[in-house]
């Protein structure tokens, strides 16, 4: 199941609004063929590992970090081929949340005579969380990511940030951006530090234009300028604007490449549920928000956060003019402050990086 788990990774980001899924099938103890999940309308895990499997499938173990589908979506069941296959067993990471196959899957093959056991491992939970959230509501799933010193700070009173957290766990952003759809940015972000916001490899190339994250930038009043790196990098870039914003930049930001797209909020502002709802619509997954402090505040107030990754450097920045990492209004009352659950920490070089997921009440 480990090495299933790593072969959903390699495919993470790069099936939504499909889970990615690893399958391996193994024969008398030795590993006969493994797979994941392609693109969307292409081969599910489990039938990349069955072709490499060939009549060595017959008889042998199947373990897939998600229950094999039981339905015609774009591609036929996985659970035909596996039975056709003559699979003799089959352990599965997580039940598919998708309400077409949640348990019929693993009841197909039991009525095959096959046997399907269930084995939870914290990574399986994770790996679908968003598919979970997005396959029954059609909302992304939102996670929230920022680095701050140790007295929670974002930069120096002078606004200087480079760097808090040191090279791993910059990379570890780099690898946070491959495995997700979409990254959102405030215009603040774009306008102080003019970012790419692409995913790249450790020699710092850009990855593949199909490999990049849906840039989104929340811009209430269309002050991108045409001239952003972000612009000319490759991959799709989305600006989302408010009722404030003037005609005349729209049609320069599109004709600089940029979608815009409209959603004017109460004050003006966007509205960024209304934004969620269309990026979930595009069948944009897992969304990273980068920050800075406006949006980050703006949706924890209205709860829109479903996760966050807080990378802390091991240093004190001080100052009563130094920024923090979320704005907004924040809570008035410790009965109302976001709890994090399930919280993991993790060394990452001289840094450290928190995990968990607010909860509130
Ligand atoms: C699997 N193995 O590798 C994946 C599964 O439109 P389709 O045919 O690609 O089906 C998509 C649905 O199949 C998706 O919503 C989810 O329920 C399941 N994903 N199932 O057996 C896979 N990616
Ligand atoms: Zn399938």
């Amino acid at each position: 199941m480990s090495r299933a788990i790593s072969l959903a990774r390699v495919a993470l980001g790069s099936t939504s609004p499909n889970p990615a899924v690893g399958a391996v099938i193994v024969k008398d103890g030795r590993i006969v063929g493994e797979g994941y999940t392609l693109p969307p309308g292409q081969r599910h895990a489990e039938i990349g590992a069955l072709e490499q499997a060939g009549g060595d499938a017959n008889g042998a173990v199947l373990y897939c970090t998600l229950e094999p589908c039981c339905h015609y979506g774009r591609t036929p069941p996985c659970t035909d081929a596996v039975i056709a296959a003559g699979i003799a067993r089959v352990f599965y990471g997580a039940t598919d949340p998708n309400p077409r196959v949640s348990g019929g899957g693993a009841a197909a093959l039991h009525a095959a005579g096959i046997s399907a056991g269930y084995v939870r491992t914290p990574e399986t939970v994770e790996l679908y969380e968003g598919f979970a959230k997005h396959v029954v509501t059609g909302q992304p799933f939102v996670v929230a990511k920022f680095a701050m010193s140790l007295d929670g700070k974002i930069a120096t009173h002078a606004g200087d940030s480079k760097w808090i957290t040191g090279e791993p766990a910059r990379l570890r952003v780099q690898e946070m951006r491959k495995e997700l759809d979409a990254i959102v940015v405030g215009i603040g972000t774009v306008l102080a530090d003019d970012p790419q916001l692409t995913a790249r490899d450790a020699e710092g190339r850009p990855l593949a234009a199909h490999l990049q994250p849906v840039r989104v930038v929340v811009d209430s009043a269309a002050r991108t300028p045409v001239g952003a790196r972000m612009l000319q990098e490759p991959g799709r870039t989305i600006v989302t604007v408010g009722g404030n914003a003037p005609p005349g930049r729209v049609g320069d930001l599109r004709a600089a490449g940029a979608e815009v797209c409209l959603f004017p909020g109460d004050d003006r502002r966007v509205d960024l549920a209304g934004m969620l709802t269309h990026l979930g619509g595009l069948g944009l997954v897992n969304v990273l928000v980068e920050g800075g402090g406006t949006i980050l505040g703006s949706m924890l107030d209205v709860g829109l956060i479903d996760k966050v990754h807080v990378f802390i450097g091991a240093m004190l920045i001080g100052g009563m003019d130094a920024r923090s990492p979320i704005e907004g209004r924040g809570a008035g009352s410790m009965r109302d402050v976001w709890d994090l659950r399930e919280t993991r920490l993790e060394q990452i070089g001289p840094d450290w990086l928190i995990t968990g997921y607010p909860h509130r009440g």
